[in-house]
Order: structure tokens, then sequence, then C-alpha cells
């Protein structure tokens, strides 16, 4: 994983005989804000109307080399692209099967060994997404429902005679992987491990992202992806990635034009990688093989960016530090980036919740001059200059004594409230860990044993008691499995009652509690002893004032 977590940005490309279509069939628009790479499916293009448009299919213009530069001048360094998505042509020369750009074109050229050759020369990891599950050509494939009756298909002979052969065929003829990016999950975690293991024969250094197995299921493979265009509302325990859009469709349409600025790219970058994350950011292109112009536009400013500023990106680390008005936080080591979004007015810069003592603080883009720093009340207070060098992000890379050390969160609440405590305002140790749910949703999971504690800070500013709701998600067989709660020096113990398959969440009493006053008050869940199994995903604790 250690290129994946020092990259954080890579290009993903959309690119099949979808593209020619350009979100129009037969005279009629894809709905607005459809995938264009969807269209087969959204008009039921019948296979053999489908496959004459592939036929016809003839990219004279590209240029592997010119989009391998343009990831690399946009300061991506892994590439990924579709060598099959869920229309079943194949972007490159399959023996498996004919319907392959290759073979079933006159351009008769193969794209993908073509970008794999221009990323070994430029020091870009080359990867593939391939559509293992959905396939609408195939008569076995997941999906057409329009050309071939569902209650005939054979899914098995599907994934024996194309799916898999054509996955051999990408992981043996093509270099070595970056990853394999598999989407939409497969039907049983069984067939999804025969695709890992593949994987994992004939490339054992190749990743295999989080869309490998079943949406419902545990992860497989070797980090999650978030939903498209994704993004947490806080740092995750694990490895992840989010797939997003540069305007709103995935392959290229010629009705969308609703195109991100680049300081929204910029933005976003900062907030993943501030979060932990990697930004799989993609670009749609035309037919004959050419970027549209304003992506390349967006992403040639976006590397202008990245070119001065690459170093608070590249090798970074989640922040702890909470959200700032100002803007977000990345981390290396003792040093701190401050990505300054919105220019303070007062020319002041305040640093809440880090206990560390400041060596130096210096603009990225002039480090020759030292700003002033000062401290107030527990914040760090650092001067900048009156005008914002960059209007986009300005960073301030600031020298601590050690790696930052990051007072833990504090919960507080109305006078006429109570709390809610999830995954955003705990502090995992031991195995506990804040978690993708890969449904939408987050939870804290993985622990095992009464070493693996989440814990939260309350800052209680009415006293009395508080009725305490806990709301989990637990498999059949983690019923013998009990929490210990404790507030204080007071201890309460539960029992984790099943709640069906995968993340069926509900919500359970867990006693109540006494605040004889108010104050700051540290709540801590774990599992009450030892267990072969996960104790719960929990989802929430909440905390009701119900009188003195
Ligand atoms: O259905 C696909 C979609 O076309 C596109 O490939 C995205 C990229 O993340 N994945 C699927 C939907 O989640």
């Amino acid at each position: 994983m250690a290129w994946f977590r020092h990259d954080k940005f890579g290009m993903f490309i959309h690119w099949g005989p979808y593209s020619a279509l350009a979100g129009e069939w037969n005279n009629q628009q894809i709905p607005p804000h459809t995938e264009a790479e969807w269209i087969m499916q959204r008009f039921n293009i019948p296979v053999a109307d489908y496959r004459e448009r592939a036929h016809q299919f003839n990219p004279v213009r590209f240029n592997a080399d010119a989009w391998v530069a343009l990831a690399k001048a946009t300061g991506m360094k892994y590439l990924v692209v579709t060598a099959k998505h869920h229309d079943g042509f194949a972007m490159y020369h399959s023996e498996v099967s004919k319907y392959n750009i290759v073979d079933w074109t006159s351009f008769h050229r193969d794209p993908l060994k073509e970008l794999s050759d221009a990323c070994q020369r430029a020091g870009i990891r080359f990867s593939v997404y391939y559509s293992h599950r959905e396939d609408w050509d195939d008569p076995n494939g997941f999906g057409n429902n329009w050309d071939y009756n569902p209650a005939k298909k054979n899914f098995s002979q599907y994934i024996e005679t194309k799916a898999k052969p054509q996955l051999k065929e990408l992981l043996t003829n093509y270099g070595p992987l970056g990853l394999v990016w598999f989407d939409r999950g497969m039907d049983t975690p069984q067939h999804a491990a025969e695709f890992a293991d593949l994987v994992h024969s004939l490339q054992p250094q190749c990743l295999i992202n989080g869309r490998i197995g079943s949406y419902k299921q545990e992860l497989m493979g070797d980090y999650q992806d978030m939903g498209d265009n994704g993004m947490p509302s806080g740092g995750l325990d694990e490895d992840w990635e989010t797939p997003q859009t540069l305007n709103t469709t995935w392959g290229y349409s010629k009705f969308d034009q609703d195109w991100k600025t680049p300081g929204v790219v910029i933005h976003r970058l900062v907030e993943i990688v501030s979060k932990g994350g990697n930004y799989l950011l993609n670009i749609g292109p035309m037919a004959d093989g050419t970027v549209p112009q304003p992506s390349v536009a967006v992403l040639n400013e976006v590397g202008k960016w990245m070119s001065r500023n690459s170093e608070s990106i590249y090798g970074t680390t989640a922040s702890a530090l909470p959200e700032f008005p100002w803007g977000r936080t990345t981390v290396k080591g003792s040093k701190l980036y401050l990505h300054i979004f919105s220019w303070p007015a007062d020319r002041t810069i305040r640093i809440s919740g880090l206990n560390n003592g400041v060596n130096s603080a210096r603009l990225l883009l002039d480090p020759t001059h030292k700003l002033p720093v000062a401290s107030q009340d527990g914040n760090i207070l650092i001067t900048v200059p009156a005008a914002m060098p960059d209007s986009r992000d300005t960073v301030i890379a600031v020298e601590l004594d050690s790696p930052p050390v990051v007072a833990p969160p504090v919960v507080t609440q109305d006078s006429d409230t109570g709390f809610e405590l999830n995954y955003l305002t705990a502090v995992t140790t031991g195995n506990a860990k804040k978690r993708f749910n890969r449904d939408g949703g987050f939870h804290i999971a993985k622990w095992t044993a009464p070493e693996d504690i989440a814990s939260w800070i309350l800052s209680v500013s009415v006293a009395g008691k508080y009725a305490i709701k806990i709301r989990y998600a637990a498999a059949k067989d983690w019923k013998d499995g009990q929490y210990i709660l404790t507030v204080g020096h007071h201890e309460m113990k539960g029992p984790v009652k099943a709640t069906g398959d995968g993340y069926q969440y509900a919500t359970f009493d867990a006693g109540t509690i006494l605040f004889p006053k108010a104050g700051q008050y540290r709540l801590e869940l774990k599992p009450a002893e030892k267990y072969s199994h996960y104790l719960m995903y929990l989802e929430s604790l909440t905390l009701e004032p119900v009188g003195q």
C-alpha cells in the first residue's frame, strides 16, 4: 500500500463506444445528470445496434503520451482506464472475445498497450478498471434484461468464459498493474474471492479496490472506495479513495458542460487528503480520442497549483485537527501544512486544539520569510501578509517541535439538547476502527477485545440524568457479545443483540446515567471480553436528558 498512501492523486478514464454516442441515441438525449456510459441500458439499445455503433468507433486522434502527459502535468501519479465497462466492449486486444477495439473496429490499435507503455515512460502507475459483474453484451452477464431473459442466464458461465479469462489477459499482457479497479460488486463472496485470488496469483503486488465484493459485506480488497463523488465527514481508520467526476458524467456527454472549477478540484483534493484518502478524478475522452478542452483547462490549472504545492499533498497523512473556518490541514511528520482557502481579514490564522511548540511558519510559495507566530488562550496564531498569494489555496508550512499532538474533540450540548456520539468525534484505540460501511454510512468496527476502545469527551452543561440509546448492527453469531459502557466511575454492561445480515442498524436502550454536575466527562465503549468476532458495527450513542 506504500505507493497508494504516498501518491494521493490519480486519473480515472472512462472511454469506450459510449463516448461516440456522447449522450444521444436516435435524436434523444439521455436525461440530464445520467451517466453517459450507461446509455445502452438507459435506452435499452439492442446488442446488435450497439455492436454496430461500436464497429464504427475509430479514435484516430488518440495519443497515449498526450493523456499520460496530462495526468502527469496535473500532479496525478496513477492512472485507471476502463478495460471493459458495463457495455462489455474490451478496449484492448482480447483473445477471449472478438468484441474488442482491435478486432471489432477499423482502429486496429490497442490503447491499453499504448497507455501502459506511455505510463512506463512517464513514471505513472498504470491500472485498469474491469466491470467484472455487469456485462450487457454477454448473454450470461449481469444487467441486460432487454435482450436476454434473466431466467435463462448462467452467470457462472459468463464468469468462467469471459470475465476471468479477460482479467487474466490484463494481468498478463500489460506489465505490472498498480491496481485493478472492480466495480458494482459481485453476487457472492466466493465469486469475489476467486477474482481476488486470480489477481494475487498473477500479480501479487497489484492492489484490489473495495468494490470487488458485495456492497453489503465486509471489505474484500486492499482499500475502501467511497460511493461515487462521496466524501466522509471526518477521518477514517482505513485506507480509502473516492472516485469523482469533473462534470457530472463519467463517459463523455456533449450535453454535460457542468465543469468543476480548478478551485473546487484543489479544495476537494486537499479535503480528501486531509482525511487520509485518495482522489481518483475522472476524464471522459471523446470519440476521436481527444480529451474535452474544458477538462484540459481545469486540469492544467490544478497542475500549476500542484507544481508549487505538492509537498503538502504527496506522502502526507490525515490530520487529527478539526476543519477550520479558514481551510484544512495536512501532516508530514512534524510538519503541519495549513491550506488557507479563505484569507482572514485580520491577517491572523488561528489554530486551536494543537498542543505543540512551533519552530517556524513559512509560506510554501516564499520560504525565505518566516511568518510571526504567537500563542494566546491555548491557540496558535500566525500572522499572514495582507494579500492572499494564491486565491485558491495558499499553503503555510509549519515546523512543529514533534508530530502534531492534538487534543481529542470535545462534544458540546445546547442547553436543551442531548449528545449524539458517532465516528466523527470518537477517539479509537487498539483495533477499534472508524470505517465506511460500504452502504453510504460510517461506523466503528473491528473491535474484538477489551483493549479496543472508542471514547468521547463530553462537555456537559446541563447536569442530571440522561437516557442512553445505542444504535448498531450485529450479525447472528455475534449475539454472545457484551459491551461495557463507562462514564467516569460508572460502568454498565449490555448485551449485543443480532440485528440481521449486513448493515441493518437497530436502536436499543442502554440504561441511564447521572451527570451530577456540569463539566467534562469521558465516555468509553468496549467489548466486555475477547471475542472471535467484532463486538458490533456501532453507528451512534445518543444521550437524552430525562431530568434530575
Ligand atoms: O456504474 C458505474 C459508473 O458507470 C462508473 O463507472 C462509476 C465510477 O465509479 N462506477 C459505477 C457506479 O458506481
